[in-house]
């Protein structure tokens, strides 16, 4: 089954690189197609039927305070043009749920996902909290603990992260079966030709051709890698030898 990406942005030419991504060889292979939409379409007249020459988005926060909010009525006729009845939107937001790769192999199975990227003091909330009362699937998702001006470029990395989890994308199953976070660890440090680079060897155990001993070595450089540097992903009874 094909998927249909939709990203609605003020920045549409920012889009312009999914076609030279990794994206473009699932597109090549028919998985996936991207439609990009430019939000100032929807905002030629303003909500109460006047024309808006300034084709306003934005617009200050009730109760005060810094920024500028999006406009619900903008969004909503956005919105309501492109996603389908079993479409998911996704509104990219540094105060959503952490995007994980559990949760990018989750969309992964979507027929339509809607990406409405924002400007990072948001979107009127109550364009999520309405197409949730409609019974759309809607994920507010954050790709970690900082702060982007917007929602374009946290748009393309989930992009990029659920694409290439479409079923027939990559042609080796195993090197997503085996890359990191798929089983909850970081991934072991790989090495290739010369055997001596600067002074530095590859570890002894790679160039042994003991397979049993290689899969050893490199689960134990998963867990001390993940040990050190994202302890919070261990299990709370993983033991790890010193
Ligand atoms: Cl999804 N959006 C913005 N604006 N900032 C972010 C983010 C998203 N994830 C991390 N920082």
């Amino acid at each position: 089954m094909k998927m249909r990406i939709d990203v609605v942005t003020i920045f549409p030419e920012f889009f312009g690189v999914l076609d030279v991504s990794l994206l473009g060889k699932a597109r090549e292979a028919a998985l996936v197609e991207t439609h990009v939409h430019d939000l100032r379409d929807y905002a030629a007249f303003k909500a109460d039927g006047s024309p808006d020459v300034h084709r306003t988005v934005d617009d200050a926060p009730f109760g005060g305070g810094a920024g500028m909010v999006m406009k619900a009525d903008v969004w909503g006729k956005a919105i309501d043009d492109v996603l389908r009845p079993s479409g998911v939107l996704v509104i990219p937001s540094p105060a959503g749920v952490p995007f994980t790769q559990a949760l990018a192999a989750d969309l992964a199975e979507a027929s339509q996902l809607v990406f409405a990227c924002g400007r990072y003091e948001g979107i009127d909330a109550r364009v999520a909290q309405h197409y949730a009362d409609a019974g759309y699937r809607v994920i507010e998702a954050s790709l970690g603990d900082y702060v982007l001006n917007g929602g374009e470029v946290a748009a393309f990395a989930m992009i990029e992260a659920i694409t290439r989890l479409i079923p027939g994308f990559m042609g080796n199953a195993q090197s997503i079966v085996e890359e990191s976070h798929s089983d909850g660890l970081l991934e072991y440090p790989s090495y290739t030709r010369p055997a001596q680079w600067r002074g530095l060897e590859v570890p002894d155990v790679l160039l042994s051709g003991h397979h049993a001993r290689i899969a050893q070595w490199r689960r134990d450089q998963q867990l001390e890698r993940t040990r050190e540097r994202r302890p919070d992903l261990l299990p709370p009874d993983a033991t790890v030898a010193d």
